[in-house]
């Protein structure tokens, strides 16, 4: 008997500054229950889903920034999500600005099973852009100065019935990313993320933006032999355009259903967990092919060694 999970990744179209947190939750509970009727067991949700994308906005008020953040989840901002989920017999995965009891800021995400139970944590690990204002960018990307790098690592999760990681974003550029969770045999990465098609420090990039997107992802599913769900929030936010092409992507790498708009859209695949199989056990068998004493390097630096015979 194949192992599906039928697997639905909800893109959210633009959440403007001013949009309650009450009107994002409707429209993820309206994603959900479209999820339902389809017959999903797992809604996925991007990066940052209760708001707009605040980093791109340089603010020095603490109490302007953390109200971008929950100090729990889940909160009376979040129930209806969970309750919805409990109700509908769905997981979910839910990308949100966290903010610890002893003062710490993430950039998170839960995994929350079929009971309304979280079952699995992740926290942003690589966060790009910069900390100080710089007013000659068109906006700002300051990940570095609102969040600090997550201390949770790639955790592989036994959920839903399959092996289940997160990553946020641009963890998903990372190729150490998804390597991490193959080597715990993961059949499952979800992710969100919130991508503007403008990159201001290589603006000639611009136009492979959507292209860098399922690059990275298909290349980490097939290296690892997983399922990879990508999530975005897209469309003009706020007058950023951010990229779609929301994806659920097979062990193969190859693209099996994908977003059309770059709106709120839900797209579903049933997803066989045991076709991870196909990748592992044969071409990326780890146990029989890596050779890590020669991949050194990748955990002793942490930037490039361009001197001669660098590699031993
Ligand atoms: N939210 C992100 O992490 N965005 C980055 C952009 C700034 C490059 C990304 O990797 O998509």
């Amino acid at each position: 008997m194949p192992r599906i999970l039928t697997i639905a990744a909800a893109q959210l179209g633009p959440i403007a500054r001013d949009e309650s947190r009450a009107s994002a939750v409707a429209r993820m509970c309206a994603l959900m229950r479209q999820a339902s009727d389809r017959g999903a067991h797992l809604v996925v949700f991007p990066e940052l889903a209760l708001t707009t994308f605040f980093p791109r906005w340089y603010m020095e008020d603490p109490a302007a920034i953390d109200a971008y953040f929950e100090r729990q989840m889940p909160n009376a901002d979040v129930l209806p999500l969970f309750e919805l989920a409990r109700g509908l017999g769905l997981g979910f995965c839910l990308g949100y600005g966290e903010l610890t009891p002893d003062g710490h800021h993430f950039n998170a995400a839960v995994l929350v099973d079929a009971a309304g139970a979280i079952v699995g944590k992740y926290r942003k690990v690589h966060l790009p852009g910069h900390r100080e204002n710089e007013p000659w960018r068109p906006f700002q990307h300051l990940e570095k100065r609102y969040f600090e790098p997550g201390n949770l690592g790639f955790p592989v999760f036994e959920a839903l019935g399959g092996r289940i990681g997160m990553c946020i974003c641009n963890d998903r550029r990372w190729p150490e990313t998804f390597r991490v969770m193959g080597l715990q045999g993961v059949e499952l990465v979800v992710l969100g993320y919130n991508t503007p098609v403008h990159y201001p420090p290589a603006p000639e990039h611009d136009h492979l933006q959507d292209f860098h997107n399922h690059l990275v992802m298909q290349a980490g599913a097939y290296q690892n032999g997983t399922w990879v769900v990508g999530v975005a929030k897209a469309g003009r936010e706020e007058g950023c355009d951010l990229i779609g092409g929301t994806c659920i992507i097979a062990p193969t790498g190859e693209i099996v259903a994908q977003c059309a708009t770059l709106g709120d859209e839900l797209i579903v695949h049933d997803c066989d967990l045991d076709r991870c199989r196909e990748i592992q056990d044969n071409i990326f068998n780890f146990a029989l092919h890596r050779e890590p004493e020669s991949y050194r390097l990748i955990t002793e630096t942490k930037g490039a060694q361009r001197g001669p015979g660098t590699t031993s």
